[in-house]
């Protein structure tokens, strides 16, 4: 095909206008025939489209009875009397007598006598908001029991049923018990107060505080459905590099409305704070830990709360890290801090997330080694109620990074895990990358602070180390646009953050078959091939974008596309050529005893295995190593010609989903087709984007060519280096 545009002809206007006209009907078609804009997430209830599983769902549920007067119970009735008229196309009569193949959920408490012999065992292994669903005995009816010791239990039991229904499973012999491993399950929302969101790529913050406490939006109550459906039980309103106005009255009566909606759902609300808070809006002249009117203002300030939100959830905080205020301007600690935090809110039961993100702009250290240096030795300083917050990699969120050194590393310190939903350094809300693979990774991934089996999942969920307090955060990748989260795709990461924040031990395999059976399709060849797709796409997005262990590589500021050139700027450590370290002789970040010793924050076995080149993983070598560009792979090819190839293999594959795509078309929804196809194509742009810039810049340092068989970038390091994008989002 040549590259020269053809004039547009009238015939060939009028055909493209057809076309085009065309395209409108048939979305037209497709809306008025139901398709799908992705508003209903995965909660579809779209009709049982296979109608021996349908008549045997049926037969045996022919009533249903719930049990319990509380709001929560009003929702779980909404829940299947909306869920029975999709699924089923008629509604479940409601009854109160047993005589018939019934579906019944109470709290065990509330359960006929009956039943609850037949459940007692089960149910009292259940913690708080777990559930049972068994099938019973009782004369001869086979009835259908959801129970739980709370109503939150029974809406997360109900949301469980109804996703069996949903993926056409066997439902004759139920015997499900489940119990969510970590306490604490949390959104965090970097929304600010005007509605724009930091890193958000889904249009606006899903709050719209100008109308509020007054208007409740319709999607408030759609956003906690989903929450408490995939096990979400918590949600930080506000960006956590925080306005102090969250906490004025003004905005408190905003928040609490939010808490009278979320609070059925088993959802409850937190604020990240702003630490100086007491000097913003309150007129002192310190924020200063120490200082009893500061103290005596945060216990004030959480009265002020509790009276409005009796069951608020407490405080993130982000302090001292770049740029925002905290206990360290008062020469004090960062336990310091928190404590005095947790003091206000422990009368009421509130606890305080303590990020561990920090890193300073004038210490020289190793940033991967900063928090690790800075929290370790506070290890049994903090407060009861105090959780440190930390990020799943020791630098930021990237495609991929190692576990970071702290989990495993303060026995005495709850850790909490903080993963990026929102895809701030994977290709924003425009690349199809599956989440749940890199979750899986770091969660898995064994620390060794008590031998073998000492995953990262077990110190975050406290049975390594026998913690009281769990927990679990997630930054949110929600917005405005009428499917939640810019790429129907995205959903999916929601989806995966919520399961595995529930239950670490779920394969990210078999939570990707849910949501495409949830989401898109129940036909198993084009499940099967979706899945596929989905698995592979985190290591194909770290081939396209930072293979072998580089990182934070990406676009000045707003992180949008490659520039491994950046540097010069005010801090080293925001600059690319800091991490790349790339010169004439070879290329990563020497983090061994020989460089920062980054290595020596691990546990032994970790250590080693980072540390020898025999042993060190192909994905973590040029986080932990500089080497030559000649070095000789295990591939037996050389480290440059390695380089090229992952680069290459992973925008291929791009341009490979792309093409298979268009095998789905007619089998799943038509706007979601459509959808995703165009989105693709950008995806595989932005790919040879990443490749070409990357290669064209390392090439500079290495000197050698790119390997024969593989296509020459069709543009030149500069065109690259050119481009700029002014208003990308930030
Ligand atoms: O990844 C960086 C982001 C910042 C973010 C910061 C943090 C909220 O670029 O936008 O600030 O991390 O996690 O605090």
């Amino acid at each position: 095909m040549s590259g020269i545009e053809r004039p547009m002809t009238i015939d060939n206007r009028e055909m493209k206008i057809s076309f085009i006209l065309f395209f409108i009907f048939i979305l037209v078609l497709n809306k008025s025939s139901n398709a799908d804009d992705g508003y209903r997430l995965w909660l579809k209830y779209d009709k049982i489209a296979d109608a021996e599983v349908l008549n045997s769902y049926k037969k045996l549920i022919t009533s249903q009875i719930v049990i319990g007067e509380s709001a929560t119970s009003q929702i779980i009735k909404n829940e299947l009397s909306l869920a029975f008229q999709g699924l089923f196309g008629e509604t479940v009569p409601e009854r109160n007598t047993l005589n018939e193949n019934a579906l019944i959920i109470a709290c065990h408490s509330d359960l006929p006598p009956g039943i609850l012999g037949q459940t007692r065992r089960q149910v009292s292994e259940l913690n708080d908001e777990g559930f049972l669903i068994k099938t019973v005995c009782i004369k001869k009816n086979s009835l259908i029991v959801i129970t739980a010791k709370t109503h939150a239990g029974l809406l997360y039991g109900v949301f469980k049923f109804v996703s069996l229904l949903q993926t056409y499973q066997d439902i004759t012999r139920l015997n499900f018990v489940s119990s969510p491993k970590i306490q604490i399950r949390v959104l965090n929302h970097w929304d600010n107060l005007d509605r724009t969101i930091e890193r958000g790529y889904a249009g606006f913050s899903l709050w719209d505080w100008q109308k509020l406490p007054d208007y409740i939006h319709p999607y408030y109550i759609d956003y906690a459905r989903a929450n408490a459906s995939i096990g979400i039980n918590g949600t930080v309103l506000n960006n956590v590099n925080a306005n102090a106005h969250i906490l004025t009255p003004l905005y408190l009566k905003k928040v609490a409305a939010l808490a009278d909606v979320f609070r059925p759902y088993g959802i409850k609300v937190y604020l990240s704070i702003r630490f100086s808070a007491p000097i913003d809006i309150g007129g002192l002249k310190v924020s200063d830990p120490q200082d009893k009117d500061v103290q005596n203002w945060w216990k004030d300030k959480a009265r002020e709360i509790y009276d409005l939100i009796p069951d608020f959830g407490g405080f993130l905080v982000k302090a001292n890290s770049e740029g925002q205020p905290g206990p360290g301007d008062y020469g004090r600690t960062h336990a310091d801090g928190a404590n005095m935090l947790a003091d206000a809110l422990k009368p009421y039961g509130g606890v305080v997330m303590w990020r561990a993100f920090v890193y300073d702009a004038n210490n020289k250290e190793d940033r991967a080694k900063q928090a690790y240096n800075e929290f370790k030795p506070l290890d049994g300083k903090f407060s009861d109620n105090v959780l440190v917050q930390v990020k799943n990699g020791p630098v930021d969120f990237q495609p991929r990074e190692p576990f970071h050194p702290l989990f495993g590393a303060t026995p005495k310190t709850p850790l909490m895990m903080e993963f990026q939903i929102t895809q701030e350094y994977l290709g924003f809300s425009t690349h199809l990358v599956y989440l749940g693979t890199l979750f899986e990774e770091v969660l898995d991934s064994d620390t060794y602070a008590r031998g073998d089996g000492s995953t990262v999942a077990r110190v975050i969920d406290g049975s390594l180390f026998g913690n009281k307090i769990s927990g679990i955060a997630g930054v949110a990748n929600t917005g405005t646009d009428r499917n939640w989260t810019g790429h129907i795709f995205a959903q999916a990461n929601w989806f995966a953050f919520g399961r595995l924040a529930w239950d670490h031990d779920l394969s990210t395999e078999d939570i990707a078959t849910e949501w495409i059976q949830l989401s898109l399709s129940h036909n198993k060849e084009v499940v099967s091939a979706i899945k596929n797709m989905m698995l592979s796409s985190r290591e194909n997005t770290v081939n396209y974008m930072t293979p072998l262990g580089l990182h934070h590589i990406m676009g000045w500021d707003h992180h949008y596309g490659p520039a491994p050139w950046i540097k010069d700027k005010q801090r080293d450590d925001w600059t690319s050529v800091y991490y790349h370290r790339a010169d004439k002789q070879g290329i990563g970040f020497d983090r061994t005893e020989s460089g920062s010793d980054e290595i020596g924050q691990y546990a032994k076995s970790v250590r080693e295995r980072f540390a020898s080149l025999d042993s060190c993983p192909d994905e973590y070598l040029l986080w932990f190593h500089h080497l030559d560009w000649n070095y000789k792979m295990r591939s037996g090819r050389i480290l440059w010609d390695e380089l090229c190839y992952r680069y290459y293999d992973g925008a291929k594959k791009v341009s490979e989903m792309k093409d298979d795509w268009k095998n789905f078309q007619g089998r799943i929804d038509a706007e979601i087709f459509n959808h995703v196809q165009q989105m693709l194509p950008i995806q595989e742009k932005e790919a040879i984007w990443w490749r070409n810039a990357c290669v064209l810049y390392f090439q500079t340092f290495s000197g050698f060519p790119i390997p024969e068989d593989l296509e020459k970038p069709d543009k030149t390091l500069e065109y690259y280096q050119d481009l700029s994008f002014p208003f990308a989002p930030k």
